[in-house]
């Protein structure tokens, strides 16, 4: 199966996962039921279409979970008695997941054979186990005694929800001296409680560059080039409960704790979300802790949705306990608003956000080309996909990732890319790392950042270096010099509304730099116009498909899937269109796959939106041959389906360019402005800055 909907699966494993966790914590015991026999726990789905049936099923005393239909209710088995009894009720089910607690066990043993048998891993911190939030905090601290000269510690200007001070260190030559002009990277993890490898990659990049600058040349010059900002856990409130839970299983395990002690998982090991108990409301202490999270459901807003950028918008939760939920309003989060004015104040060329997993480099828009956006035009394309789409296909050559826009994977708005590169037009990235878990075996993890197999010695390493270097490369951004007084301050400022779903927010781009000694300046910035007002791409489809073919179909067991064949025999189609529908507001997914002269199957197109929603996947320029449409149930009531392939001709448009955008140069002494210009500049380009007043009256 494709790693496309894989978050969304797995969000929904946990589910499960965490009911069990409910049912310990009530009772403060095991369930009653609960045994240590052979009998693997399992979720199975138990068909209840009448009330009856319902009825009868709450009367049986077994541990029933929140997840229920109007004709299913899944149901944790905890014994074969259990089983027996649903049996002799005559009731009919479906295994969802055959051993709930092996997978979880399991990880925990491979972790600490890791841990025992390795003393140091080739990471370059050396570790064998997960951070926890602690660890981060010691580890940023050690590094910036370490070497004190290129490390600078920060506090990011929002404490949490829970009070908790956000951190971050800076690297560069010279890292405490003041702004000179130099580009910025950053790189952040953790926006997601669960995604622990996110945190651990984005710190161990920090470790590769303290420990190698003055030894390894590629990377002292990036140092000497680039400033670099470094948060590896920009939701600590979040990761704190699911560290911890996690972190918990694993001692009751070491302790002996048997199957039963597995299950008592309390349940944030799978919370997604940051702390929020209620809109607008500061938890209580002991709050978040104390509520499950049911594996990404249940109380928070969702930080990669809460950012400014068509927020509101498709792929974005309206229900607090969703998981996807966007929050009441743009940036309502400490969280967001901390990288928000972090990117706000600095001259971020390159951007990348981590998280786990489906071994993805995703790049802007979260939206599809032809969606129609706020402004009444279809979203398009970036203005520059070319550009992004070529770093991707670098980065992703590193670390075996797929290259993908964000909206390939499934619909999304108000993420942390999305918003960065529209409002400043830094690159911006968002890696999805490792296969198959949120947060895996932790050899695993090491082979994520070193690399693996046919990526040994590149992996994600490499997919960094090259995203640091493209932020120090004056063709992927722009250059403003010129001449200034020694020891002046320059202020580059820019304020637009940024826009919203439905409205718009202000945005301020504040940045500075201090003028050195010898009365020269080169700065490097973001073009001064944002891409969303440059010119873009946007297909437009022929009204008429050129053909269409539907298929109907049963809906198979969840989780199973269904393939139908599809031959596209003309040459020169634009684009196959496959939309998936039935008639439940609940859960099918769409993979899309060519089938290779070898007869193999090659995924080319894939959608796996949230609960709720249709499928619709694109091919675009299909070629001759025959595609395969696979219709997954993966939580679907419905009896029945629709697959539908149409070919297109489609018309190439552009919305030209709306305006030329300026920064507004200020030059400063001792807080005196004492001249302000205008200051266009493009990508790739490199202007003269004329200050005339600043040096004459200096
Ligand atoms: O849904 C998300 O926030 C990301 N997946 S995850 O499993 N880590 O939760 C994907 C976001 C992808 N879209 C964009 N970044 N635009
Ligand atoms: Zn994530």
């Amino acid at each position: 199966m494709g790693g496309i909907s894989r978050p969304v699966r797995a969000a929904l494993t946990a589910v499960a996962a965490a009911a069990i966790a409910v049912t310990m914590i009530d009772t403060g015991q095991a369930p009653a039921h609960a045994t240590t026999s052979d009998f693997p726990v399992q979720l199975v789905t138990v068909d209840t279409p009448t009330r009856a049936d319902k009825e009868l099923l709450q009367t049986l005393g077994l541990d029933l979970t929140e997840h229920a239909g109007h004709d299913f209710i899944e149901v944790v088995l905890h014994s074969a008695e259990e089983e027996d009894a649903l049996r002799e009720a005559g009731l009919t089910w479906d295994v969802r997941i055959s051993d709930l607690a092996m997978r979880t066990a399991e990880v925990n043993q491979i972790n600490e054979e890791y841990a025992a048998s390795t003393e140091e891993s080739p990471l370059p911190s050396g570790r064998t186990t997960y951070r926890t939030l602690a660890d981060y905090n010691t580890d940023m601290t050690k590094l910036a005694e370490m070497r004190p000269d290129i490390v600078k510690e920060f506090e990011l200007p929002h404490t949490s929800l829970e009070g908790k001070t956000v951190r971050g260190i800076e690297i560069s030559r010279d890292v405490h001296e003041a702004e000179d002009g130099r580009p910025v990277f950053a790189i952040m993890g953790l926006h997601h409680a669960r995604e622990w490898p996110s945190g651990e990659l984005t710190m161990e990049f920090a470790y590769d560059l303290v420990t190698n600058y003055g030894s390894d040349q590629r990377i002292t010059n990036l140092l000497d080039k680039a400033r670099v900002l470094v948060v590896p856990v920009t939701n600590p409130d979040g990761f704190e409960k699911s560290i911890n839970d996690g972190l918990l299983l694993d001692l009751r395990e070491l302790d002996d704790g048997g199957l039963v002690s597995i299950l008592g998982t309390p349940g944030n090991a799978y919370k997604r979300k940051n702390c929020r108990m209620l809109d607008g409301q500061e938890p209580l202490a002991g709050e978040c802790a104390a509520a499950t999270s049911n594996g990404g459901f249940g109380v928070g807003i969702d930080t990669n949705r809460n950012y400014g950028g068509l927020w509101g918008g498709p792929g974005a939760g309206t229900e607090f306990f969703g998981p996807t939920y966007r929050g009441p309003a743009p940036f309502s989060e400490p969280e967001t608003q901390n990288i928000r004015e972090m990117v706000s104040s600095k001259q971020v060329t390159t951007l990348i956000t981590n998280h786990t997993f489906s071994n993805l480099v995703l790049r802007p828009n979260g939206v599809k080309p032809d969606t129609i956006g706020p402004d009444g035009n279809p979203i398009g394309q970036p203005h520059d996909e070319e550009a992004m789409k070529a770093l991707g296909a670098k980065m992703a050559a590193q670390n075996g990732y797929r290259n993908i826009h964000g909206w390939e994977l499934y619909d999304t708005t108000g993420t942390t890319e999305d918003w960065s590169y529209n409002a400043t037009g830094g690159f911006g990235y968002t890696f999805e790392i490792g296969e198959h878990e949120f947060h895996p075996p932790y050899p695993e993890v090491v082979d994520e950042y070193v690399g693996a197999g046919e990526h040994e010695g590149k992996g994600n390493r490499e997919a960094f270096l090259i995203a640091l270097e493209n932020a120090i490369d004056p063709q992927a951004h722009s250059v403003i010099a010129g001449k200034a007084p020694a020891g002046a301050t320059l202020r580059l400022t820019k304020s637009f509304a940024t826009p919203t779903w439905e409205s718009s927010i202000s945005d301020t781009i504040e940045t500075t730099m201090r003028v050195g000694e010898k009365g020269k300046f080169e700065w490097h910035v973001n073009p001064s116009t944002r891409p969303i007002v440059m010119d873009r791409q946007y297909e437009v489809l022929a009204e008429e498909p050129l053909r269409s073919e539907s298929f109907e179909g049963t809906t198979p067991a969840p989780t199973e899937h269904v393939d139908h064949e599809f031959t596209v025999t003309e040459s020169d189609v634009d684009l196959l269109e496959v939309k998936l529908d039935w008639a439940t507001p609940d859960d099918m997914d769409l993979e899309v796959y060519y089938r290779e002269a070898d007869g193999s199957l090659t995924q080319v197109a894939s959608s796996g939106q949230f609960v709720g929603e249709k499928e619709r996947a694109l091919v675009q320029q299909p070629q001759q041959g025959t595609y395969v449409f696979r219709v997954i149930n993966y939580a679907s009531t419905a009896p029945s389906y629709t697959v539908t392939g149409s070919l297109y001709a489609t018309e190439s448009e552009t919305v030209p360019r709306q305006l030329i955008e300026n920064y507004t140069l200020t030059c400063e002494k001792d807080g005196q402005v004492l001249e302000q210009i205008p200051v266009v500049v493009d990508r790739g380009q490199q202007v003269k800055a004329k200050l005339r007043d600043c040096l004459s009256r200096w």
